[in-house]
């Protein structure tokens, strides 16, 4: 447990070790949440840090895609620097907000694409010699949807195209279980997302903001997701703020980040998190990070990149506060 680090990336039994370590070691400001468990049936766990009672809430939905690695070490990075940061930007922002972190959402296809390097039995003929070698395959780490099978062919939905917003909207989403982005049987049919639905109700009047971390291709989008013909009310401030989050990202590294909605920047997408949680009320700023990189490594960004991703986000989201609250927004 304490030798747990942001130079490597860590199953979910660590990360779960790690969250308990923390806990005994803040009891004052952290306290333990679980939304739900999963179709496999392990808990999904969330920490909440909290300095003082009535503080307006952030809302942190990450690994929500299952290769999607870096989105649950910039989560627990983000939940270290605001327990032990001496940065006072850093300190200010742990104080006054409550903070909901959900460091994998998914965690059933987390652990299976952390199954990744698993040893086949290639049974080859050669010139009527017979050969039994072993192949390694890396098939699992690219891992995308939950695990609940739903065709005798494929397994898992896209849990990002599951939520009861717009679902299946405007080819957002496929109709096909072997899709990486088939919206399930129904909106809510994946007991993780449905979980998240019913945490976030519980507590949606005190949350400002709600954050999902995905990667990669360095974006921070917001809604809507489902469509380019129609702009969300506060589509002004929406931008201001992640403009400035994008400005203060690049001023650490470099690093670019492109700002717009999904729909507009990515692609149309139905039924994700922050569009649901958006238009569910409660969070009036609703982002979707898309972490580094650009494609270069994509899903598979070397851990030494883990804490410089964490940093510059941790410098954005401190913009981003900043900015709400002059947009009054706090
Ligand atoms: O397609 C997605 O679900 C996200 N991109 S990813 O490469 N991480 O899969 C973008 C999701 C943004 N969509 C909405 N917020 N609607
Ligand atoms: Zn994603």
């Amino acid at each position: 447990r304490d030798d747990f680090s942001w130079t490597a990336y860590h199953n979910l039994d660590r990360i779960y070790g790690w969250l308990d370590h923390i806990l005994e070691t803040y009891p004052q400001e952290t306290s333990a949440f679980v939304i739900g468990k999963s179709f496999e049936g392990r808990e999904i766990r969330g920490l909440k840090i909290s300095y003082k009672p009535n503080n307006p809430g952030i809302f942190v939905e990450s690994n929500i895609h299952a290769r999607e690695w870096i989105t649950s070490a910039t989560a627990t990075y983000l939940i270290k620097a605001l327990l032990t940061s001496n940065d006072t930007n850093v300190q200010n922002i742990a104080r006054n907000f409550d903070w909901y972190i959900i460091p994998v959402v998914n965690v059933d296809g987390f652990v299976y694409s952390h199954q990744h390097v698993c040893l086949e039995l290639l049974e080859v003929t050669i010139q009527f010699q017979e050969y039994k070698i072993n192949v390694p395959i890396f098939q699992n780490r690219m891992w995308r949807k939950t695990r609940q099978p739903h065709s005798s062919l494929c397994i898992g939905a896209d849990p990002n195209r599951n939520f009861d917003s717009y679902w299946m909207a405007n080819g957002g989403a496929s109709s096909q279980p072997c899709s990486e982005t088939y919206g399930g049987p129904k909106p809510f049919s994946e007991p993780e997302t449905l979980a998240l639905a019913n945490f976030y109700r519980s507590i949606s009047r005190k949350v400002t903001l709600y954050l999902a971390f995905h990667s990669y291709g360095q974006y921070i989008l917001f809604p809507y997701g489902h469509t380019n013909k129609e702009a969300p009310k506060n589509l002004r401030d929406l931008t201001t703020v992640a403009d400035d989050a994008a400005k203060a990202i690049r001023n650490l590294y470099g690093t670019r980040y492109t700002v717009g909605t999904v729909a507009g920047t990515l692609y149309i997408a139905s039924g994700g998190g922050s569009d649901w949680a958006y238009n569910e009320g409660g969070a009036r700023l609703a982002y979707t990070f898309e972490f580094r990189d650009k494609g270069n490594t994509g899903f598979l960004l070397p851990a030494r990149q883990i804490i410089p991703n964490a940093e510059e986000t941790l410098d954005g989201i401190v913009a981003m506060l900043k900015s709400a609250k002059n947009l009054a927004y706090f």
